[in-house]
């Protein structure tokens, strides 16, 4: 099928996350692998409502992709909020990322002392029963002056996470994982997973 990693494999406990981002799918995968729980990438284009509710973005996704690729799916919806900007970007943070970037966000920032942020990751999990479960997670911090380091995608080189001195971009991926929103709401997945096992 269009958009499969590898379609050798007919593993039905593999979970299938949708998603077009690398970056996101490597965090994931680093968070579930001490768990035991194994996931592949389905880079299939998802429905993606409009709302400003992270969780209802991903859940709505989630029940369609089960239900039309008859499988076990995880879609996660993120963003980065900024306080000082009203929550801007929010819901919107790819759009915003594509179009004015990261040194778009830093001039809009420019000014402002107020410096607190923090990202969301909101994950659903749906079964092509029906069923779906969600969760979330947030990393707290500020948003830089500018933008530092080279690893890492969209926000992570101005977002500094509360309690350490370099951004997302400079810490790397043992530093994100540390961190981050993702991992803790793909935390959070795991511990329910390997209990209930959907
Ligand atoms: P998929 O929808 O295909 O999964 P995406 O990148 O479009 O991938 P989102 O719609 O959830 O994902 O957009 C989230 C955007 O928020 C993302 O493009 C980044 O700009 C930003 N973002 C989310 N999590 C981030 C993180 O961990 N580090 C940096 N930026 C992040």
């Amino acid at each position: 099928m269009h958009g499969e990693e590898d379609t050798s494999q007919s593993d039905k406990r593999t979970l299938w996350f949708v998603t077009q981002n690398a970056h996101k799918y490597q965090e994931a995968r680093r968070t579930l692998d001490p768990f035991g729980i194994r996931i592949r990438k389905l880079s299939i284009p998802k429905t993606e409502i409009q709302s400003v509710d992270l969780g209802d973005i991903a859940k709505f996704a989630a029940e369609e992709a089960a239900e039309k690729y008859n499988r076990t799916v995880l879609v996660e919806d993120s963003g980065l909020f900024v306080n000082a900007l009203n929550g801007f970007p929010g819901p919107y943070s790819s759009y915003v990322h594509a179009t004015i970037g990261v040194q778009g966000l830093v001039r809009l920032m420019n000014q402002k002392l107020r410096r607190e942020a923090y990202f969301q990751a909101s994950l659903a999990i749906a079964s092509p029963r029906g069923a779906s479960q969600e969760f979330s997670g947030r990393a707290y911090g500020t948003i830089s002056h500018k933008p530092a380091g080279k690893q890492g995608f969209g926000f992570d080189p101005i977002f500094i996470p509360k309690g350490t001195r370099k951004t997302f971009a400079q810490g790397g991926s043992l530093f994100k994982d540390r961190y981050s929103h993702r991992a803790i709401a793909f935390r959070k997945l795991a511990l329910w997973y390997v209990k209930t096992k959907v």
